[in-house]
């Protein structure tokens, strides 16, 4: 059987400028973990949308010609970590690229970027949200945030949420398809110096939690270095625990060496300085087994 000598991942988000969100954050890291990156870019912006201003070139019928040469030359992916995307348009077609091409081996990990602290981005509508809403039961694993986890399940925002709750919304979306749901930027009650994140693996129903110290400062971006850690982890064979832990380390290292600097918090974490530290074992254990 064919196999690819470097696993493959295709990585569908969109190319931002300025701002270190998306492919300049998902190409470093998963080529460091020693993945081939194949972009299948969403949209070209001069920065990403937390800015006031930015460009946007909308690249949904340029994806479809990609994806035509990709099945002329018989391409094979090991891997389909999808995030931004531009139109919800552009949603049916990654939801009919990855049926075609999938194995029964391959991994599908949809970050299902909509919006952050209770609000969407500012280019997100509730059409995006209703086509994100299919896309996720393709997934074998999903990293909505606090707020996207809201806006999959159509339920109000709160931040007050006991591990009851939260594990009933992740079996939740779990039951909708993904096997694993990961549910990152969740509050740490009577506590602002520490943020959660909460992960259900359905085949052996299990809970888990991680607590990591929070840094009061707010970096676009760092979803996306979370999945892309995570998905480098699983691809190369982490249990889901260890993949939470090494994602969790690797932001609370990227946060602490920019934390110390006068800086615009809209450009992200200064990846840069951390990058070779994915190659580190593990150097904390955090994550707790929830009953
Ligand atoms: O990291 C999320 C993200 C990705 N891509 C673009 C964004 C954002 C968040 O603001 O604007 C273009």
């Amino acid at each position: 059987m064919y196999t690819n000598k470097v696993k493959k991942v295709v990585a569908v988000h969109d190319l931002s400028g300025v701002g270190r969100v998306s492919l300049t954050v998902v190409i470093p890291i998963l080529s460091s973990m020693g993945f081939q990156v194949c972009p299948l870019p969403t949209a070209v912006l001069s920065s990403h949308t937390q800015y006031p201003r930015f460009s946007f070139l909308d690249l949904t019928d340029e994806m479809v010609k990609i994806i035509r040469e990709w099945e002329e030359l018989e391409v094979q992916f090991d891997t389909f970590y999808t995030g931004y995307l531009g139109s919800p348009r552009q949603v049916q077609i990654v939801d009919g690229f990855i049926s075609d091409f999938r194995t029964p081996d391959s991994l599908v990990v949809i970050d299902p970027v909509l919006g952050d602290n209770g609000r969407l981005y500012s280019n997100i509508d509730a059409t995006m949200v209703y086509e994100m809403q299919k896309l996720i039961h393709r997934a074998d694993v999903i990293t909505p945030n606090l707020t996207e986890l809201f806006y999959l399940l159509d339920k109000p925002y709160q931040t007050e949420i006991s591990d009851d709750e939260l594990k009933f919304y992740l079996r939740e979306l779990s039951d909708k398809g993904p096997e694993v749901v990961i549910i990152t930027s969740v509050p740490v009650a009577d506590n602002p110096h520490m943020t959660s994140v909460y992960a259900y693996n359905r085949s052996g129903n299990r809970y888990w939690k991680v607590t990591c110290p929070y840094l009061p400062a707010h970096y676009p971006g760092t979803g996306d270095t979370f999945t892309s850690v995570i998905t480098g982890a699983l691809m190369q064979g982490d249990s889901l625990p260890i993949a939470l832990d090494r994602a969790a380390q690797f932001i609370l290292q990227g946060i602490r060496a920019t934390f110390g600097y006068e800086y615009d918090n809209r450009e992200g974490i200064l990846l840069e300085k951390v990058l070779h530290n994915l190659d580190m074992p593990i150097q904390i254990n955090s994550y707790e087994l929830i009953g």
